[in-house]
């Protein structure tokens, strides 16, 4: 597991990115659904990243180093409907720019709430993401949320709906169930 992560910058326009050409790895996904709190859960760090119950915490794009040796790159969430239609753009164009001109970015997290499921947005990005040639993992969080009962069936839900994806990680902050593996997955993009 990650020994020791540290925050380095915050950044809104990409040509501030840090300048040190370690491999990043960026986390997308729905606002609330679990981003920044996967950051700490995997950096077994309190609050390195700032969580919120209130979806739309993350506004900038906020780097982490993990290890000395590659980044979490931690991003707005989309689809959070209380945001102004202007600000939401704000940031897709963020994001968007950053997946263009990162020329260090090697994978891509997407984020997908267990107990919600893929939505229409997230099934966007998610297709957009596989067109545009990036190593897409997906990333399922709050598995603790769903009754145990449930969660085949979930599991069953999403990966249909996802068309059956490659690489995919049904996860817990809360437990760290799942952060085993994700660990061994970021671990590849060094090789
Ligand atoms: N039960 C449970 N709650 C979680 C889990 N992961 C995140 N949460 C909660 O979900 C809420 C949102 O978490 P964040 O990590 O701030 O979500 P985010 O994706 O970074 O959201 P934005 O910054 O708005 O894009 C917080 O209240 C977290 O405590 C999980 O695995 N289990
Ligand atoms: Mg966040």
């Amino acid at each position: 597991m990650i020994k020791h992560a540290e925050f380095i910058k915050s950044i809104t326009d990409i040509k501030d990115a840090p300048d040190t050409n370690l491999p990043e790895i960026v986390l997308v996904g729905r606002s609330n659904v679990g981003k920044s709190s996967f950051i700490n859960g995997i950096a077994n760090r309190k609050s390195i990243a700032r969580v919120s119950a209130t979806p739309g915490k993350t506004i900038t794009l906020n780097y982490y180093m993990m290890d000395n040796s590659f980044y979490l790159v931690d991003a707005p969430g989309y689809g959070y409907a209380r945001r102004s239609k202007s600000l939401q753009q704000t940031f897709i164009q963020m994001l968007l720019a950053y997946l263009e001109l990162s020329p260090n970015l090697k994978k891509v997290f997407q984020f997908i709430d267990f107990k919600v499921g893929p939505t229409e947005d997230d099934l966007e990005m998610y297709d957009a993401l596989l067109e545009g040639g990036f190593d897409v993992s997906v990333i399922v969080t709050k598995k603790d949320k769903v009754k145990s009962s449930l969660r085949s069936k979930h599991e069953k839900m999403i990966k249909d709906k996802m068309n059956q994806p490659e690489k995919i990680f049904i996860t817990s902050s809360q437990t760290k169930d799942g952060y085993d593996k994700v660990y061994q997955e970021m671990i590849l993009t060094l090789e």
